[in-house]
Order: structure tokens, then sequence, then C-alpha cells
């Protein structure tokens, strides 16, 4: 039986266990990426490991969310990270430079290699023929310091394309329509892998941009192939010799094969507010929309501006719009005013921004209040653009700007003849905002400004667990609703007692107090609980306050994994009337719980405040079960420290 280009690179990687599906393997990592707002808490990990010299092929340092410096908090923490990089033997890419998962791609990818990054969109990479995996900051600082990533196994799904995109249909219509089937839960514990004939027909960009919101099906992650049109790009970013063709056996065997025939397929919008609510644009046309942004790590290549640029030429923003323009990187930006497309930009009345995630992640342009937002990009959770109550549409940058030009969401195939985009042979490389580490990283002092707190420890899980249940959440929780970003509370990520203030800020302002109060707590969840960013302070943040467990219907994978890190006990309901019968302000007692999780998967759950016991379950793999009875990974990586 052939392999899938999955277990190709997977098996070139594997430092432990089997390829079975659902079964924990250990991988090799070459190369590592972090962002300021988890990488504060990343490299704060990596320094308490005594690691002297990240053991990684490349590791590298981005900062491109953190960037509104509205008080000291932010450019302190750039500092620290400058530092930190100097030091440790890691590649600083300066604000300014662009978006992490943009420049990675542009400047650093291999096909073939394993990438592992402390944000969720990593995958990005995969469009070039990489395996790239999102995780928490402390996965990623153990990879850092030479140790492998775990993860199960994944069950690999091929997406087969046939068929070529049809005028005004983009790269990201054919995500939105894998969302649309699978769902933000469809995804977890598979690998996504593209294939068919047309694949050719993709650039290396837009496949990056299917692969960035691959992220939003809760996947592990999801790869292209490597082949001529990888090497073009790879030409043009003048790194031909890191290219090496690959991809699946031509009799390669998948646990599940989804077909898309992109002659066929047409323009999509996802509704507020889910990257799965999928339906036809023509479904919502007429949608008065007061904001357009195209921007973000899934949409803002060369061509995704120039695509918006050509829409826009010689026109105006319809004047109820405010539209904004994020170029992804300092490459694309540097492109589009030397094409000239960045003028269309500006004349038509856009609103241009520096290369960062901006508004994606709630820093800055938050919507009005009542307004529809039109957004290119990859999450449109509840009040993740800052606004409560935020109508977000997501849609191709097509899509964004006719709408942008009516004021209403418009399908764009009766706008008139699509733009035609040349990608350019030869991209803009200048890697001068890229520092190199320090040649004498001795002589390399670490900034450290008043606010990057030390990282709170959990303590070893003790004998038994008895603890209040604070409040009861529904299905697909993201971690924007556990701990929101935002310009205001994104400053605080490098200061967990600050930032722990704003758990469940949104949905239950009362939590951290009443938390605090309890001393012990838990938390009870629905289905795909803890879906969307890799943001371990979702974790972190409810440890310091005291919460002890988590109960959910299903969890998502990285949240999962961020939980046990930090010595919270992720646990499942058996049976889903459990969490029926759940109620806020019950005391609930797991009594021998260290001793529950090391026998066995079943642990039994009182509730003392009714009088009854359920049965809850942990799927916890050996290496987490010891992980969790330390408290979280880096009492464990300490013990087990010669
Ligand atoms: C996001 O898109 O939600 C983020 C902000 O990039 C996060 C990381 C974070 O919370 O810092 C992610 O995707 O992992
Ligand atoms: Fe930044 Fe948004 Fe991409 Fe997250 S999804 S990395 S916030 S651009």
């Amino acid at each position: 039986m052939g392999k899938s280009l999955t277990y190709k690179i997977v098996e070139e990687h594997l430092v432990s266990g089997e390829l079975e599906p659902g079964t924990e393997i250990g991988i090799r990592v070459d190369q590592t990426l972090t962002q300021d707002a988890t990488g504060t808490m990343a490299y704060l990990q990596f320094e308490a490991m005594g690691v002297p010299r990240v053991r990684t092929k490349l590791s590298v340092s981005y900062v491109d969310h953190n960037m509104l410096q509205t008080g000291f908090e932010n450019a302190d923490d750039h500092r620290f990270l400058q530092s930190i990089a100097a030091r440790y033997g890691i590649y600083f890419s300066r604000p300014g430079n662009g978006i992490c998962h943009q420049v990675h791609l542009e400047r650093f990818g291999v096909p073939g290699q394993v990438l592992l990054g402390s944000d969720s969109h990593t995958p990005t990479s995969g469009g070039l023929g990489m395996l790239a995996i999102g995780a928490g900051g402390l996965d990623v600082a153990v990879a850092m310091g030479g140790g492998p990533f775990y993860v199960m196994a994944p069950r690999v799904v091929l997406v087969r394309l046939t068929g070529s995109l049809q005028p005004w249909v983009a790269a990201k219509d054919i995500i939105f329509e894998v969302l649309r089937r699978q769902t933000v839960k469809g995804g977890l514990g598979k690998v996504f892998e593209y294939g068919g004939p047309g694949v050719a027909s993709l650039s290396v960009p837009e496949r990056a941009t299917i692969t960035n919101m691959g992220a939003e099906l809760g996947a592990t992650t999801s790869v292209f192939p490597s082949d001529e049109r990888t090497r073009e790009y790879l030409r043009a970013q003048r790194r031909e010799e890191a290219w090496r063709p690959l991809a699946a056996d031509s009799d390669a065997e998948y646990d599940e094969v989804v077909e898309i025939d992109l002659d066929t397929l047409g323009p999509l919008i996802a509704q507020p507010s889910s990257p799965d609510a999928v339906v036809p644009v023509g479904d919502v046309a007429g949608t008065k929309v007061v904001q357009v942004c195209v921007g973000s790590c899934t949409n803002s290549s060369y061509h995704d501006l120039a695509v918006a640029a050509s829409v826009l030429k010689g026109r105006k923003v319809h004047p109820q719009v405010s539209m904004t323009v994020t170029p992804g990187s300092r490459q694309v930006f540097t492109m589009i005013a030397r094409s000239g497309a960045l003028a269309d930009l500006i004349e038509a009345g856009a609103r241009i921004l520096e290369s960062a995630c901006g508004p994606c992640i709630g820093m800055g342009q938050a919507p009005p209040s009542d307004g529809a937002s039109l957004r290119t990009f990859n999450r449109n959770f509840p009040g993740r653009s800052g606004t409560s109550n935020d109508r977000v549409f997501l849609a191709s940058p097509e899509v964004a700007a006719v709408s942008a030009l009516r004021g209403v969401i418009s399908d764009p195939r009766e706008f008139g003849e699509p733009p035609s985009i040349e990608l350019p042979r030869e991209f803009y490389v200048d890697d001068d905002l890229i520092i190199p580490p320090a040649d004498k990283p001795d002589e390399v002092e670490i900034v450290r400004g008043p606010n990057i707190k030390p990282l709170p420890i959990a303590e070893p899980l003790p004998e038994a667990i008895r603890g209040k249940l604070l409040i009861k959440v529904g299905d697909n929780i993201s971690t924007d609703t556990i701990l929101p970003a935002g310009a205001k509370i994104l400053p605080l990520r490098s200061n967990i007692p600050a930032i722990s203030e704003y758990v469940f800020a949104y949905v239950d302002s009362s939590f951290p107090q009443r938390a605090k109060e309890a001393g012990a707590s838990m938390i009870a969840g629905g289905a795909n609980y803890g879906q969307g960013s890799s943001r371990e302070h979702a974790a972190l943040a409810p440890m310091y306050l005291g919460v002890k467990a988590v109960f959910a219907k299903t969890f998502a994978r990285m949240h999962h994994t961020n939980l046990i890190n930090f010595g919270i006990l992720p646990l499942r309901f058996v049976d889903e009337a459990d969490y029926e019968r759940l109620n806020p302000g019950d005391e609930l007692e797991i009594p021998n719980v260290r001793e529950a999780i090391r026998n066995g998967h079943e642990i039994k759950v009182r509730n003392l405040s009714r009088g009854y016991e359920f049965t809850a379950r942990h799927e916890l793999t050996p290496r987490q079960v010891e992980i969790a009875l330390a408290g979280g990974l880096l009492n464990h990586v300490r013990s087990s420290q010669p």
C-alpha cells in the first residue's frame, strides 16, 4: 500500500510511537516559530529549562500581534524578545516585517521539514509542503530545547481537487467548502492532505490560504505536495535550493476522501459568528456592511492585495464603508508600492495599515455597534473583533473588494471582467528586518520590563480534587471566549496575574473574583471546548485562578494539551446527560484522583451539592498522566532532569 505525503514526512521525523491513528507519536522538529503574544511566555519557559541555545535547525521569533504601543507594555515585550533571540540563537523578525505565517512562508519554509509554531495558523507553511503544526508556547519551548513534539498519530483525509477555479472564485472558497462540509469540529485528529489534478492550478500563496484556514477545522494540520509551482515560488523568493519534490504515492490510501470540483465551486461566505457557517455569497447578497477589511495571515499575499487593488482601481469605496487593507509582509507592502497597486488602494479611499495582525486580533479597527463587518480573515468568533455583539462575515478578497464599493455584500460575478493577476517572476527580497542571533551570546543582556512577571507554576496533582463548578458554557467555545485578546488585554500576555482578571471577561466578568473566592474550582463546557487559537494563556490564567479540572463533551486538540501542560485536568463526560445535570455552583469532588488517572481512563466524580456520582473519562496518554501528576509540563521536565 502506498503512503500519503503526511505519513512520509512523519516517518522521516518519527522518534517514538507507531503510526497508528489515535496513539501518541513523538516527532523531531526542524524549525520553530513564535509570535510576540505567545512568545514572551514561550521564551520565559525556555529560559526556565536552562538550555543554553536552541537545538533546532532554525527558530524564528516574530513580532506581529502586539503592535499598538498605547503604553510601555508591548514595546517592553518587543525589546525582551529581541534580546532573548540574540542570546539563545533565534532569528528575530522586527515589528513591521510582517505577519509570522506570511513571512515564514516567504523566507524560511522548507518542503518536507517539520515546523512547530506557537500560533494556530502555523499550518500556513503547509502550502509549501511542510508539516507545520500549531501548539502552545510550552510545547514550542520544549522543541526549541531539542525535545520532540508529541501528538496523536493523525488520520489522513485526502481533499481531491479536480477542475480549476472559475473567474471570481478564490482559494478561500475551497477552504470554505471544506469547512462547510466538515465543520469546526470535523478536523480533530486529522491531517488534510490536498491532491488531485486541481492542485497544479494553485499557486503557493493560494495553497497557503487553504492550509492556513484549515486550522478552523480543528485539524492537526493541512499540507500540499511540493511540485513545480512550489519550485517556482521558492525561485521567486531566491530560495530554490530549499525545494525538493514531494508527493503522496499514487496508490496511497486515505482514511477519508473529500472530492471538490473546482469547476462548479462558486464564491462562498462565512456568516457570523463561526467560520463554518458557510453559504453561497448570493444567499446574503444585499446585506449592508459598514466595514471591509482585507488582510490577516489568510489573505494578505501580493496576489490578494493586487486583486483588491484591481477591483478598486479608479473607483471609490462606498461612503458608508470603512475599508482597511493590511499587507501581510514588508515584501508584499513593497511590491504593491512598486507595482502601483498601493496607489490604487489609497486613491479608492482604503485605509492602509502596517504589516501585522491588526484588526484580526482586535488590535484596533473594532467595528461600530450594530454594523456588519466583512473581512478576509479566518475567524469570526463572537467578540473577537473587539466589539461585543459584533457581526463579522468572512470572505475572499474578491468578494470583499466588490462589497466595499457597493456598501452591501455582493456576488463578485456580477461585477464584470475578473482581475487577472500575474505573480512576478521575482519577489522583492530584503531580509534587513530579520536580525540573526548574536555572535557573542554571552554578552547579550536580557532586557526585562516591569510587565514581565515570573511564570506561575502549578502544584503537583493532589490526592483528591474538590472545587466549585463556576461556569457552564455551550458548544464550540473558543479560546477567544475563555481569554479574549484585543488591544486592552493582549499587552498583558507576559503578566499572568494581570491577564487572569479577564478570564471569561465577555461572558461572565465575575469569574475571576468568584474563582479567587472559591480557592479551587472547575469549569464545564460542551463539544469542541477551547477551539481556535493556541494561546496557552487560556489554560495558564485559569490555573492561576485555581481551576483544577475542566469537564467537556469534547476538547479541541491544542487546548486539551495546554490544560495538561499547565496542571488542569481535562475530563470528558461519558454520558452527555451528565453535562445537562450539572449546575454552576455545584460542589464537585474527584476522590483518589492520582490513583484514578494512573489506573485507567474512567474517573468517578461526586456532586456533593446534589448527592450523586457520575463517571467522566480522561484521554491522557501515559506520558501525559505523568505530566498531570507532576502538576504540568514544566514541573515534569524539571523533575526528569538529572
Ligand atoms: C489568533 O489568531 O487567535 C492568534 C492571536 O493568532 C492566536 C495566538 C494568540 O492567541 O496569541 C492563535 O491563532 O494561536
Ligand atoms: Fe494574526 Fe489573525 Fe493570523 Fe492570528 S489569525 S496570526 S491574529 S493574522
